[in-house]
């Protein structure tokens, strides 16, 4: 007699959903890794911690950002752009931590991108309402490498559109661990999050996180 441990479970949900050209869903990828990275995460903060950027027209974003490895992104009067070093300290933002280098790596290859070297990993802070308006990621000098993004705690509405700004947007839940991939044809493509919802997770309370991982130089 043979034991199937999975008889009763239900059909697994698939892990992979396509975005469209050059973007998938590769949904719960992260939680296997979360137990290395959110300490990691939580380090990154503590050193780096997250703070509103001015946008160039003079507006506070909703969402609070920190960066690690060797550029972070910053935005202020003077535009956005790529910085070695953290505004807030003078100081070189933080190494990227190994577990986060790893789950970057690891869901580019199950993406089809296998020679992924990301050099900066962005992090968003959105606590309840903080939302991310449709936006092009172009201040990146690698276009040719996808972008990896990650998202931890509470759910959010991704808002995945085309090569123009006025291209309708999918709204695509994300949970989670779920991890986005874009590159090739998708990799100027805009996108944005909606509202965050208030509400408490576990691991994270009343925020979302995410990373997202480029080749920035
Ligand atoms: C976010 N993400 O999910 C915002 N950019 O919080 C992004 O702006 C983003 O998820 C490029 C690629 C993936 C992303
Ligand atoms: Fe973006």
């Amino acid at each position: 007699m043979t034991l199937d441990l999975f008889a009763d479970q239900p059909a697994l949900e698939p892990t992979r959903q396509p975005l469209g050209a050059h973007a998938v869903l590769l949904r719960g990828f992260a939680l296997p890794f979360v137990g290395a990275v959110w300490p990691a995460v939580q380090a990154v903060l503590a050193a780096a911690p997250p703070r509103q950027m001015l946008t160039p027209g003079g507006r506070a974003m909703s969402a609070r950002l920190s960066s690690c490895g060797a550029r972070g992104w910053v935005s202020d009067a003077r535009g956005y752009r790529y910085s070695a070093t953290d505004p807030a300290t003078g100081q070189p933002w933080p190494v990227m931590p190994a577990p986060l280098r790893q789950l970057a790596e690891a869901a580019a290859a199950e993406a089809g991108f296998a020679a992924f070297d990301p050099d900066a990993c962005l992090i968003n802070h959105y606590g309840p309402g903080a939302r991310m308006g449709l936006h092009q990621d172009k201040d990146e000098r690698d276009f040719s490498q996808p972008i990896v993004s990650v998202s931890l705690g509470l759910p959010a509405v991704f808002l995945w559109g085309g090569p123009r700004r006025a291209d309708r947007a999918l709204r695509v839940p994300l949970a989670h661990g779920d991890v986005v991939v874009f590159g090739g044809d998708g990799r100027l493509h805009f996108h944005g999050v909606a509202p965050v919802a208030a509400a408490e997770h576990p691991l994270t309370g009343a925020a979302r996180i995410n990373l997202t991982f480029r080749r920035a130089g």
